[in-house]
C-alpha cells in the first residue's frame, strides 16, 4: 500500500536537546527520558543517565518550554533502605527508562531493572516538586520491560501495557490493578509480527496520550538489519473504555534512525521512546533517546498520527 507522505513527524531543528555535557560528574550519556508536563510554562524530564563505570541513574531536569532542559545538581537518590529495592535492584547498575504518568494527581514513574532473575518493572512514587522518592516496589515477573501506566483509571482499574517475553515473543499486552501493585488480567493486543517493520520486537513506549478518538500510543518495533537491530518508533490507537479494543496500529514506521547521533553511538541505530506530550494546539512533542546516547525530541500533528493508525 502506497502511504500519502513520507515523513508526519519532524525532528527539533535543536537536536539533540539534552546530552552528557549538561550533567556533572562523569556522565557519558542521556537518554530514554521521561517528561512531564505540569503547566504551561513547568516540563518536568527524569532522565536515564549512565556514567563511565555504566552505572545508571534516575536525573530530574527542568524546563519552561518543553524544548531546554536544564539537570538538577544531584540524582534522584536509590532507595537502599527499602530491603526489595536493594536486594533485586540496587544500587547503581540496573533501573532506567523512566516513564511518567500523573493520575488523580499523584505522579508516578515506572520503570525497568535487570535483578538477577531478569528484567522486571519497578514502579515510583513522587510529588510536584519531583524532591520526595518513594519506591513502590516490584510490579512485574522476569521477563517483563517497557512498562506504562495509563494516565487514568478505565472501568475502576488502573491499567498499563507492557511487554514480556513470552518464549522468545516480545508482543505488546495490557494488565489492569487496583492498587498499582498486584497486576492480572493480562492480554496480548499487538503480537509482534502484525507490523512488518516490527518482525523482532513490539513494544510500548510513551504514555499513551486521550485523544477523541482513542488512546494514541507512541510505541517501537525492532528490526533485524543483517546482524544489527534496528529500533523505530510508530503508533497505535486504543479505545478509550477498553484498550484491548486496537482501533488500528500504523503499519508505517513514523521516525527511524537516519541522523548521525541515531546511528552512532553506544547502540547504533535506535530512536526509542519513553514520553510523548499532547499541546494544546494539537502538536505531538515525542522525547526520544538517539543511539542510546543523547536525548532528542521530534514533532508531529495528532491528527497525523491518528489517521495513520486509522488508515495506514
Ligand atoms: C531496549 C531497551 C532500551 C534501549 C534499547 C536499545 O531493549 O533496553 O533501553 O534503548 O533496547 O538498546
Amino acid at each position: 500500500m502506497l502511504r500519502a507522505k513520507k515523513r508526519i513527524v519532524t525532528r527539533h531543528e535543536e537536536n539533540p536537546i539534552l546530552t552528557a555535557e549538561a550533567f556533572p560528574n562523569d556522565i557519558v550519556t542521556v537518554f530514554n527520558c521521561g517528561v512531564l508536563k505540569q503547566a504551561p510554562d513547568k516540563y518536568t524530564m527524569v532522565c536515564r543517565a549512565e556514567d563511565t563505570n555504566l552505572d545508571r541513574y534516575m536525573w530530574v531536569a527542568d524546563s519552561t518550554d518543553g524544548v531546554h532542559f536544564k539537570p538538577r545538581p544531584e540524582p534522584v537518590p536509590f532507595f537502599m533502605d527499602d530491603p526489595v529495592y536493594a536486594q533485586y535492584v540496587g544500587e547503581g547498575r540496573s533501573y532506567h527508562d523512566p516513564r511518567i504518568t500523573q493520575i488523580d494527581g499523584e505522579i508516578y514513574v515506572t520503570h525497568a531493572c535487570h535483578t538477577s532473575h531478569g528484567c522486571q518493572m519497578g514502579l515510583m512514587k513522587t510529588d510536584e516538586s519531583f524532591e520526595n522518592w518513594q519506591w513502590m516496589g516490584l510490579i512485574s515477573w522476569p521477563d517483563n520491560r517497557n512498562g506504562v501506566l495509563f494516565p487514568e483509571k478505565i472501568g475502576g482499574k488502573y491499567w498499563r501495557l507492557d511487554r514480556p517475553n513470552v518464549r522468545g515473543a516480545m508482543d505488546i499486552w495490557t494488565g489492569q490493578s487496583p492498587d498499582l501493585i498486584h497486576w492480572g488480567v493480562p492480554r496480548c493486543i499487538v503480537p509482534q509480527g502484525r507490523i512488518h517493520w516490527c518482525y523482532t520486537k513490539i513494544g510500548p513506549g510513551a504514555v499513551p496520550i486521550r485523544t477523541d478518538e482513542g488512546w494514541l500510543c507512541v510505541i517501537h518495533g525492532v528490526r533485524t538489519q543483517c546482524t544489527d537491530f534496528v529500533y523505530q518508533l510508530g503508533v497505535m490507537l486504543l479505545d478509550l473504555e477498553d484498550p484491548n479494543e486496537v482501533i488500528g496500529v500504523a503499519n508505517r514506521a513514523i521516525l527511524w534512525p537516519e541522523k548521525t547521533y541515531e546511528l552512532i553511538g553506544q547502540t547504533p541505530s535506535v530512536v526509542f521512546t519513553c514520553a510523548a506530550i499532547l499541546e494544546d494546539d494539537g502538536e505531538v512533542k515525542i522525547y526520544y533517546g538517539a543511539a542510546d546516547t543523547v536525548q532528542c525530541l521530534a514533532l508531529a500533528r495528532v491528527e497525523d498520527l491518528i489517521y495513520a493508525c486509522k488508515h495506514e
